[in-house]
Parts: structure tokens; sequence; C-alpha cells
């Protein structure tokens, strides 16, 4: 039987052994899949911290539960390791490894070009690769397949390759790995039937596409499509600001509209592992075409702009009150990069928090989730407790991260000015809170309508 059919009938009788490359908040929730739709499973991560972790049933993901890792681990099909070499028992292998930017924005394929060389090292004839970290388009052909076929394997006959988007939402309670429709593109049919087959084991919806850049340019453009949308919404707050109108009452009027319309929300900038840098992997590989996306560039920069407006509203207010950004003493209210969740991963609230430093402020924060990091200084910063009565004593505080666990009324109550950069007080009219996209003349005006629910 020649290698494909070989797979084939492996993975329908799930006698096929399945690794997973890179153990985190995509990996592992992808291993916990595969244990439960019938496969061994190889978690190899080069963490020995996490493997350990896994290997005495605890988690370190934030949707994955202890509880599911023992249960992994009692089927006897899940085994955690930091051994490469177990590549060569395997049948298929994910490769689900981090694509963060360098220091001067351009993408790291760094683990990616240490996986393939795990790959080389370890390589099995017959074995299915799956590339799933978000990368530009053409990364699967240009570091995988070249790479392994200048050792002499042939793509769709030596070995099968596919690349598989991950589109894991950390906190999501809506959309796990198992219910996200998989997009796949693979590099030959046999290679896309191959990844199909085993993918729709593992999760309900698989969408197979025509090639892995297809697959690949189609994860950054659901990235791209909101980086680009959220900048809008920032240009319309920073536009509304200064013709003295409410952007968040244009947009919530602009929601009524049951067609045609996708609301999207100004903010102090935007964070996380994916809007941030995903965007400029597109952009970085058009160039190599000398094409320049303009969407993209102008959504960075007016994105990244986001926290030096929060410093200027922050400054017009503290002037309300007669006081200078130096020596104020400003509380963040939220850090992580989204509500209720402790990652902080590009969040802007770091970038505000550094500004407010540089200004002369005394800044402290608190976020419940968030606990603390380390700042450009080197130091670091924790959470202050939440203690209403110390909160009272601020100058200011500034919303950045609207936890949900947050009493915004009893914050509201204090009477410490508050610049709202999330609309987080929506309906709690008060004359010392001021929202980013809102002129702060316009607050002592501010006419009180109610638009239908
Ligand atoms: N943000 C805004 N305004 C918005 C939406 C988001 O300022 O209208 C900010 C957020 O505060 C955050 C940043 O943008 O700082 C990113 O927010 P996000 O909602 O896009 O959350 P992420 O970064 O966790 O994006 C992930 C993505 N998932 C994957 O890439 C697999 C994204 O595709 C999802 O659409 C998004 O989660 C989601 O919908 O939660």
């Amino acid at each position: 039987m020649g290698r494909y059919e070989d797979l084939k009938q492996k993975i329908a009788d799930k006698t096929a052994k399945i690794g997973v490359l890179g153990l985190g908040y995509v990996g592992l929730p992808l291993a916990v899949e595969t244990i439960k739709g019938g496969y061994t499973v190889y978690g190899i991560d080069l963490a020995t911290n996490k493997v350990e972790s896994l290997k005495a049933g605890k988690s370190y993901v934030q949707d994955v539960s202890d509880e599911t890792i023992r249960q992994c681990l009692n089927t006897g099909r899940f085994h955690p390791t930091t051994d490469y070499s177990v590549i060569r028992q395997l049948d298929a292998v994910s490769i689900c490894v981090p694509t963060p930017l360098s220091p001067n924005q351009d993408p790291d394929t760094s683990y990616i070009v240490s996986a393939v060389n795990e790959l080389k090292t370890h390589m099995k004839q017959g074995l299915l690769i799956t590339l799933e970290s978000t990368t530009y388009p053409g990364t699967t052909e240009e570091l995988i397949q070249w790479d392994l076929e200048k050792l002499g394997y042939q793509a769709g006959t030596d070995f099968f390759l596919c690349y598989s988007p991950e589109r894991v939402d950390p906190g999501n309670p809506r959309f796990s790995t198992f219910n996200t429709p998989k997009v796949i593109g693979g590099t030959t049919d046999k290679c896309v039937e191959l990844g199909t087959l085993l993918y729709r084991n593992l999760v309900e919806t698989v969408v197979p596409v025509s090639s892995p850049k297809v697959a690949e340019m189609s994860k950054l453009l659901e990235n791209t499509f909101r980086s680009v949308n959220i900048a809008f919404m920032n240009e319309m707050a920073l536009m509304c600001d200064k013709m003295g109108i409410n952007v968040w009452e244009v947009i919530k009027a602009a929601s009524t509209k049951p067609f045609g319309f996708m609301p999207f929300y100004p903010g102090p900038g935007i964070g996380g592992h994916c809007i941030p840098l995903d965007p400029m992997y597109l952009s970085w590989k058009a160039k190599g075409f000398r094409f320049h996306s303009k969407f993209i560039e102008i959504a960075q920069s007016i994105n990244d702009s986001m926290p030096e407006y929060v410093l200027h509203k922050t400054v017009e207010v503290l002037n309300l009150y007669a006081k200078s950004t130096k020596n104020s003493r400003i509380l963040i209210l939220g850090m992580a990069y989204k509500p209720d969740i402790d990652d902080l991963r590009e969040s802007p609230g770091l970038e505000v928090y550094e500004l407010f430093v540089k200004n002369g402020a005394k800044v402290d924060y608190y976020d419940p989730h968030a606990r603390k990091f380390v700042n450009k200084a080197g130091e670091i910063v924790e959470s202050i407790p939440c203690d209403f009565e110390q909160f009272r004593t601020y100058d200011c505080m500034v919303l950045i991260t609207n936890h949900s666990s947050f009493d915004y009324r009893k914050l509201a109550d204090l009477g410490v000015a508050v610049i709202d950069t999330r609309n987080a007080f929506d309906g709690i009219e008060a004359s010392h809170i001021f929202k980013l996209g809102m002129a702060v003349t316009l607050q002592q005006r501010e006419v009180k309508v109610t638009l239908p629910a």
C-alpha cells in the first residue's frame, strides 16, 4: 500500500499517531480535540515547565481546565514531551508555534524555522505536516515545502503538506477550537484530502481551499479587516472630538441599521497577539511584490496614535481642574488588552502608562485579571488592590479595559474625574466623566437622548 493509502487508512481507523508541536493557547486546545477525536497524541514543546505541568494534570491555558488535562492523560493516549525525536514515530504533525514581530515590525518566523529543522532531523516518510501559525502567504511553500524537497522528499508523495490557520479566541465563551470552522489548503490534492480527512475528526467544520496561500491569506484578511475597521472607528472618534459630536451615540445610532453595517468601537489602541501583528505580516510580504498597502499602513498609524490621544485627553481634563499632569496621581483602570482576560500582550494600556510616567505623573493601575507587568524601566509594576477609599485620592482615573467585574456606578460615585476610553460608563451621566471621542467642553452641555434599545 502506498504512503497516501496507508495514511488514509490510519486516519480513518484512528491508529494514526498525531503530534502537536507547540503547546500554547493554540496547540494545547488542538491536542485536546485530537485526543477527543480518538487519536494518540504526542504534545511536543521545548518548555520543560509546560510539559511537566501537563504531566501533572495541570493546565496553563485559560480555556483548558485541569480536569480536561487529567481526562486526556487518563485515556493513555496523551504524551506530553520535550523530545522531538518522537516525530520519527508520528503519522501527522500540526505546527502551532508563535509568529511574533521583530523589533522593527518585520515577521519573525524563527519559531517556524526551528520546527522545520526538527522535522528535517527526525523526518519520517509519509508524514502529514500542517502549519497552523498565522503567517504571510507563501510561508508553507517557502519555509517547509522547499526545505524538505531540498532533502529529496517530494510533497504529495514522500510527505503531505497543508496550511490551516488557527482561529483560537482565548476566553471566547461561544467559539472553541472544536466549533470554529477550520480552513485548510494543501500543496497537492492528496495533501488537502488527507488534511481534511484528519481535521474532520477533530473539529466540527472543515473548509478546504485550493492552496496553502489561499488559507494563509484568508487568516490575514480576517484580522486585517478588524485592524482597518477599528482604525476607522478611532479616526471617527478623533473627528467627532473635533466636531463636538458624541461618537458613541453616533455608532449606537448607526448600529440600528439592520443591514450593510457592522459596528466596531474606538479605544485607546489595539492589543493582543493577532490584530497588531497579522496586518504587518501581510504588508511586509506585499512590499516584496512592490505593493504598498495604504490601508494597512494608515490603520497601523491611526491605531498606534491612540495612546497619545488618551494622554492628550487626560491633560485636557486635568487642565479643567487646574492640575498639571506633572505630579498628578493617575489611576489606570484595566491593563489587559481586552476585557475579562489577563493577557497584557501589546496592550495599549502599557503605552498609556509609559506616556503618563514620561509626563511626570504618579501612575498606579488596578486590574483584577492582569496582576503585574514589567515597565520600560525594567521594574515590576503590580496592580493595587481594589480599595475605593484609596481610589478617591487620585486626581483622575483612566479606564483602559472595560472588565465586566468593575462596578462602574460605584466608581462614578467617587466623584474623581474619569477619562473613559471604552464608553464603559455608558448610561452614567456625570459632569466628571469624560469620554474618548467626545470634546471635553461638550460634557457641560451634553443633551440626554435615549436611542431605542
Ligand atoms: N478593539 C477595539 N475596537 C473594537 C474591537 C477591538 O479597539 O471594535 C481592540 C481590543 O480592545 C483589543 C484589540 O483591538 O485591544 C484586538 O481585539 P480583538 O477583539 O480583535 O481580540 P483579539 O486580538 O483576541 O482577536 C482575536 C482574533 N482571533 C484570531 O485571530 C483567531 C480575531 O480574529 C477575533 O475576531 C477576535 O479575537 C474576537 O472576535 O474576539
